[in-house]
């Protein structure tokens, strides 16, 4: 089973799918199209399914353009029925067979039946915290329970979702081996691990040129594995063992947070010494060799270094041991909102105004520069503060032009320069480059600039 699964993959004859169609998702399943599978995206979203099914993307690192030539061709389109699986896709007239083959590459479906005609399978879900801080697998269990209900001899499945060390192992192959079939690991199926190194928005490391750290439960699921994986990505870095895999990108990670952590530190320990924290960094960052340069910031933000991190830190509780590290980092980077909302009071205060009933205008919300993404963004937490003090708190964003947000309902003023001249205090959060920093500073009478984007 190992050797026909391996010659399919070498021979880009496959049908794989993709479970989970979103920033990581959707461009691995082109990789794997562009590749030259049969591509299946798999999502509980209609709408994705169907933006897919039209050639519409909806990630901003990919084109319609691009979409469109992978999606199934028109012809495809007429034959497929409403769920997005064709009646019989392999049995259709040769016309339909070639469409599907040559343009048909990409299609996608909210079934999971589709997975029975899958010689392979990665797992691109969400692994957000609970609301009590601790990891919320359930989107990658109930993958897999689907997977099981699908699962059959010469099946690989690859789980790309960040999550702690022993999830693969612990609690994927318990639920694949539960198969009613006695498939067993390494001869039928075969299960491996493999992080994504997705950075949205960047345009020189991509899915397919950035090295793809992969681990197998067996020798033999890491051989299927890297077959699968080997045809659409340059660089596969073997690890012995998914839990080794799924511990580098915790580690990469947590490697962030504990130095950004360290930089907001140096800022808090700059200010009692009254020296400027960017100077001392970017003097430090002359050093060509053993140092590698991190700044403050308002905090930290975005989906995946705030959170990973904990995943570790979790998993490490429940072998009693304390990741030291990783909470000290996360206790400092959790206050950089309230000590930037400390500056604006100290600031207020040297011209004689009290923060409460001053006017603020909080510049840039995304949680970090030219992204839309607000997710765990320390700007939402700047903003409650300063209103929970009593200022009138506006924000400028152009990138999010309104959210809602834990009761928060804001929408981004739409003349940047008469506001600026009209608030006591400007909060620079992000630093977007589209801003216009000399005039900014201009027609700003106070500001706060969490990012040293005016001083620079
Ligand atoms: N931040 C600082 N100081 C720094 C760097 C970042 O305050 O020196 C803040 C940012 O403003 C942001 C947060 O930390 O709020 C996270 O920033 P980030 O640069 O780590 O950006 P992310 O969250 O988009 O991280 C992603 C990660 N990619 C993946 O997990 C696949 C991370 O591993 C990448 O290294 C990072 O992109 C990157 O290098 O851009």
């Amino acid at each position: 089973m190992q050797d026909q699964l391996i010659e399919k993959f070498n021979q880009r004859d496959a049908q794989v799918a993709v479970i989970g169609l979103g920033y990581v998702g959707l461009p691995l399943a082109l990789n794997f199209a562009r590749a030259g599978y049969q591509v299946t995206g798999i999502d509980l979203d209609r709408r994705k399914v169907e933006a897919i099914q039209q050639g519409e993307s909806y990630i901003g690192d990919i084109t319609s353009a691009e979409m469109s030539r992978y999606v199934a061709a028109p012809v495809y389109q007429a034959a497929v029925g409403s769920n997005g699986i064709a009646p019989d896709p392999l049995g259709a007239k040769d016309a339909l067979h070639v469409a599907i083959k040559q343009q048909g590459a990409l299609k996608a479906t909210t079934d999971f039946a589709a997975l029975a005609a899958c010689d392979a399978v990665s797992i691109c879900v969400p692994t957000p915290l609970s609301k009590t801080g601790d990891p919320d697998i359930s989107s990658i269990v109930a993958a897999t329970e689907e997977i099981v209900r699908y699962l059959h001899p010469g099946m690989v499945i690859v789980l790309e979702s960040t999550t702690y060390p022993g999830t693969t192992r612990e609690i994927l192959l318990p639920l694949l081996l539960e198969n009613g079939q006695g498939l067993r690991i390494g001869e039928d199926f075969f299960l491996a691990f493999s992080p994504e190194r997705i950075d949205p928005g960047r345009t020189d490391w991509m899915t397919h040129n950035t090295p793809k750290v992969i681990g197998g439960v067996t020798p033999a699921c890491a051989a299927v594995a890297r077959a699968y994986y080997g045809q659409a990505i340059t660089t596969l870095v073997p690890v012995s063992s998914p839990d080794a895999a799924e511990m580098v990108k915790l580690f990469e990670n947590t490697f962030r947070s504990v130095n950004i952590g360290l930089a907001n530190e140096l800022l808090l320990m700059c200010d009692k010494l009254g020296l400027d924290a960017w100077e001392v960094i970017n003097a430090a960052a002359t050093k060509p060799f053993g140092f590698m340069k991190f700044t403050p910031g308002p905090g930290l933000g975005g989906h995946c270094i705030p959170i990973d991190p904990q995943y570790l830190s979790w998993k490490l509780r429940t072998l009693a041991y304390h990741a030291r590290f990783i909470e000290l980092a996360s206790e400092v980077n959790t206050e950089m909102p309230r000590y930037w909302v400390q500056r604006v009071q100290d600031r207020l205060n040297d011209t004689g105004q009290a923060l409460k009933g001053s006017s603020i205008l909080v510049l840039g919300i995304a949680y970090k520069k030219n992204v839309s993404d607000l997710r765990e963004s320390p700007a939402l937490d700047i903003i409650h503060l300063l209103q929970a003090k009593g200022a009138a708190v506006c924000y400028h964003d152009p990138h999010i032009p309104s959210f809602q947000h834990d009761g928060m309902a804001m929408a981004s003023v739409s003349d940047l320069s008469a506001s600026l001249k009209t608030v006591d205090c400007l909060v620079i959060a992000t630093d977007h480059d589209i801003y216009d920093w000399e005039e900014i500073e201009r027609n700003a009478a106070l500001i706060i600039d969490t990012r040293y984007v005016i001083h620079r």
